[in-house]
Order: C-alpha cells, then structure tokens, then sequence
C-alpha cells in the first residue's frame, strides 16, 4: 500500500509506523469493528473531503448498532480527518480515509462491554479499485454462491468488519474464477450488493437499483439516485432478480472506492455491447464533476482541507 506520514489515532497524530495495536486486540478475535471509506479529491481550490459529515455520522451509527462507544463526537472526527490531510501533505488526485473504531486490548471471551475503544483514521492514496481498465472498459461480474448474511442474523446496514467475511469470500471467489469482482444476492435470491459497492442496471431507460434491505446504506448509490433523476433519467428501487441483470442493457457498480465502474458481463452474460454504456458513461463523468468540484450545485457536499477555500 502507499504509506503516509501520519496517522490519527485516540485523538493524537502518530507517525505512520507507530499507529500499533496489541496482537490480543478484542476485535481481532471477534471480529467487532467499524469502518468507513470516505475519499477527498483534489479541486481547483485544493482537496475536498466528499459528503464529510455523511461518512462520519454513517460511522458513529454503525458503532451504535454493533454496541462500540466511540469517544468522539461527529464533530471531532471531521476535525481530524480535516487535520490529517492537512498534516500528511498529499499531492495525488484523491486521497482515501479510512475512520475505524475497535475495541483494544485488556479483555478476553466473547462479552465485550469493557473492552477500551480505539479510534483511528488512516488516509492514502489509493488507486482505481476495479482498475483503470475496469474505469474506461467495464468488468465482469460473478454472482456468488454465497449470499449477502439474512437480516435476521447480521446486521448489513453497519459499516462493520464482520461484514466483510462474506464480502471476503466471495471477491476470493468471483477472482479464482476469473472475474473481477462478486455480486451477493440475499437470502431470499434478490441483488442485495457487490463485496464492495452497490449495483445499479439500466433497463427500458429505467435506472434500477435495489432498495438497502439487506445491504449498505450507501452514500455514492444516494448521490447517484440524486444526480441521475436530475438528470433527467427515470430512477427506480425496487428487487431485482439474477435473470433481469442478465438482460439488462448497461449495469455499474457505485462506490466511494469504486466511484461509477462500468459491468461488461455478468456470469457470461454479455450487458448491452459489451462495454461502458452511454448512460453509465454520463453518470460517470457527472460523478467526477461533483467530487472534483465542478458542479456549483452540489459544493454542499465538498469539505475543503484548507481554510480560504
Ligand atoms: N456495499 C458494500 C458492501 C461496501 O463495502 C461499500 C463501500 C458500498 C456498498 C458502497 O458504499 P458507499 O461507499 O457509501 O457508497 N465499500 C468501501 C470499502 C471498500 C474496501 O474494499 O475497503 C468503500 O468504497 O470505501
């Protein structure tokens, strides 16, 4: 990965190699953390931290659900992801954040009501997540054989590493087999998300994307509900089945790391002509003008790193 020079962690920064944990960490063995993915980019008036506050109170709730008391409040969080990349100095085109909260070391077994709460984020730069090629091309898609985890044993609306088994298993999976990346259905056989972003599809000019019954609260798939319906583009949540992704005539993939990356295929199904659609494109491109800061209408989203922006 590419290292940076700090890190924050328990509200100091630390020198990137110092940011340690105890091997007997609570989470390790359990498996109870929470995370973020939030990304900054660089604009005409320097890096700006993409829907900031939505990252960070999406991070606080899921803490809640999972029963981690992080000792920060939203606004001291922003403050230090704010900080950090002041601090770190970065000159790439976007930079990646990533908040988490765990529960350290000091208690063992299962029950974890005293176990200490760590607080860190981490911020590098991170390259395109499905590749560059993915960006420009589109990628192929494996439906796993592994289902999303049902509602009523997992809690898929929090950002939480637990999570990420099942992600885990079916990215291993879907790359083994030769695609790019895994699309999880739920339990009761509809699209709930990929391991790591949300899936759109186009169909009859409609845009479709599943309801977040069973997956992420996502904050690209909700800016790009917005963006798209003005747009002009009719956008539609509802279920969606394995045969109608099959038959869908452009699909993409809608994540913080992710961005808007173009589906080519899916289970050896090609999707429309086999490459990034012309709806997908123009989502695509006005995606990056929203996080780079070129479209006034939704500056309300950008946090700038520096103060006379
Ligand atoms: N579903 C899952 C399972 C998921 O991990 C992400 C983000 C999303 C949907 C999209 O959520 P949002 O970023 O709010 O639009 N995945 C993060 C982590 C990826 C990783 O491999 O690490 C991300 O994109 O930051």
């Amino acid at each position: 990965m590419n290292e940076a020079k700090y890190i924050w962690m328990n509200g100091e920064f630390k020198p990137w190699n110092e940011a340690q944990t105890h091997v007997l960490s609570h989470t390790l063995h359990y498996g109870n953390s929470v995370i973020e993915g939030t990304k900054a980019y660089k604009t005409a008036k320097g890096y700006a931290i993409f829907r900031l506050n939505d990252h960070t109170t999406r991070l606080k709730e899921s803490a809640k659900m999972t029963l981690i008391d992080i000792p920060y409040s939203v606004e001291e969080l922003n403050k230090a992801q704010v900080e950090l990349l002041q601090k770190n100095a970065f000159s790439g085109d976007n930079v990646y954040l990533r908040p988490i909260a765990f529960l350290g070391y000091g208690v063992m077994g299962v029950y974890h009501k005293e176990a200490p709460v760590e607080t860190v984020v981490a911020a590098w730069e991170w390259g395109a997540y499905l590749g560059e090629e993915g960006m420009q091309k589109g990628i192929r898609l494996k439906i796993s054989s592994m289902t999303r985890p049902a509602n009523t044993s997992n809690m898929g609306k929090a950002k939480a590493a637990a999570n990420y088994l099942n992600s885990q298993m079916a990215k291993f999976e879907a790359i083994e087999c030769g695609y790019d990346e895994a699309l999880l259905l739920d339990d009761q056989g509809y699209v709930a998300e990929a391991s790591g972003a949300s899936f759109f599809m186009v169909y009859r000019g409609q845009l479709i994307t599943p309801p977040n019954d069973n997956s992420l609260e996502s904050i690209t798939q909700k800016t790009v509900i917005e963006m798209a319906a003005e747009m002009g583009y009719e956008v539609v949540r509802r279920r969606i089945t394995r045969e109608e992704v099959y038959i869908a005539e452009e699909a993409f993939l809608t994540g913080t790391a992710a961005e808007i990356t173009p589906v080519r295929e899916v289970d050896a199904r090609i999707i429309g002509e086999g490459s990034r659609g012309p709806i997908t494109e123009k989502i695509q491109s006005g995606y990056f003008d929203i996080v780079f800061g070129r479209n006034a209408k939704y500056e309300h989203y950008l946090t700038y790193i520096n103060k006379e922006a």
